[in-house]
């Protein structure tokens, strides 16, 4: 009997990996997201490729009535959602707080905080009215520090960790469990997003050294939600082998 997993921003990167290989594990996926034609492509890939079957829910996180609406529309038979992957986020912009972009301020706050709370605030009691359940919040290394021109995207960061740990005490007794996955640099569409399309400057975040791939943080919430009845991966902390912590990175070329 498969489960069934649902995945926030699966339309790209960290999202799509998880959808793709939870698939290929013993997993039915809702995958979510704005953009219904990535979401479409991946069904099709997903059962393409795999006997798992595939639930579109195109939403905007951010809009608390969209998000009741996609997840009180759900068929019956997908309703008992096992594992819940809070992983849709951004970071717009790069600047010294004096001269952030409130709209950018607010798109963060807006996405990766409330909107993680929204879809949160609707799956726990179905988990809980079961007895049984999984949350995985993708936090950051920006969650545990914080770094020049960060602030803001680092805040919302943080915000995960203690809302990981929230949900944690909280859920305990129901016997649901809570962990969260800390990448340091993840080669996506995240530094696109954060430079508001231009490729370049996206590009020289990646450049010279060896940054995640999607998938190895696709492997590693495997490996979590994997674990026996009672064992809880509470937090991992997974960086390049060429950046420590936030700011170092061991660079090899600079052209
Ligand atoms: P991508 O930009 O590749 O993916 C982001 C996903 O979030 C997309 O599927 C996007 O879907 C979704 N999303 C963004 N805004 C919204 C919204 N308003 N409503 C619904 N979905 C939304 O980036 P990553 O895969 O790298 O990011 C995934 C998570 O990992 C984020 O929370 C990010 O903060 C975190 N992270 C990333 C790291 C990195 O270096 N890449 C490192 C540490 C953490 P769509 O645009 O279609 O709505
Ligand atoms: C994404 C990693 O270091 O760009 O959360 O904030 S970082």
């Amino acid at each position: 009997m498969k489960l069934i997993a649902l995945i926030t921003g699966a339309t790209s990167g960290i999202g799509e990996a998880t959808a793709m290989l939870l698939a290929r594990d013993n997993y039915n996926i809702i995958i979510t997201g704005r953009r219904k034609e990535r979401l479409i492509s991946l069904q099709e890939k997903i059962q393409s490729e795999t006997n798992s079957k595939v639930l579109i829910l195109d939403f905007d996180i951010r809009n608390l009535n969209e998000n009741e609406f996609a997840i009180n529309s759900l068929p019956e038979e997908w309703q008992n959602i096992d594992v819940l992957v809070n992983n849709a986020g951004l970071a717009a912009g790069y600047s010294p707080i004096q001269e952030g972009d409130i709209d950018d301020w607010e798109r963060m706050i807006d996405t990766n905080i409330k909107g993680l709370l929204y879809v949160s605030r609707l799956i726990i009691p179905k988990m809980i009215a079961r007895g049984k359940g999984h949350i995985i919040n993708i936090s950051s290394i920006a969650g545990k520090e914080t770094y020049p021109f960060g602030n803001v995207y680092c805040a919302s960061k943080h915000a995960v960790q203690s809302i990981t740990k929230g949900m944690r005490i909280d859920l305990l007794k129901h016997g649901i469990k809570v962990s969260s996955v800390s990448p340091g640099a993840v080669e996506t569409e995240f530094s696109l997003v954060r430079f508001n399309g231009d490729n370049n400057k996206a590009k020289q975040i990646y450049k010279g050294f060896t940054p995640l791939l999607a998938q190895d943080i696709a492997e590693t919430i495997l490996f979590i939600v994997t674990r026996p009845k009672h064992v809880n991966i509470d937090d991992v902390l997974i960086m390049p082998t060429d950046q420590a912590f936030s700011r170092d990175f061991n660079r090899r070329e600079f052209d």
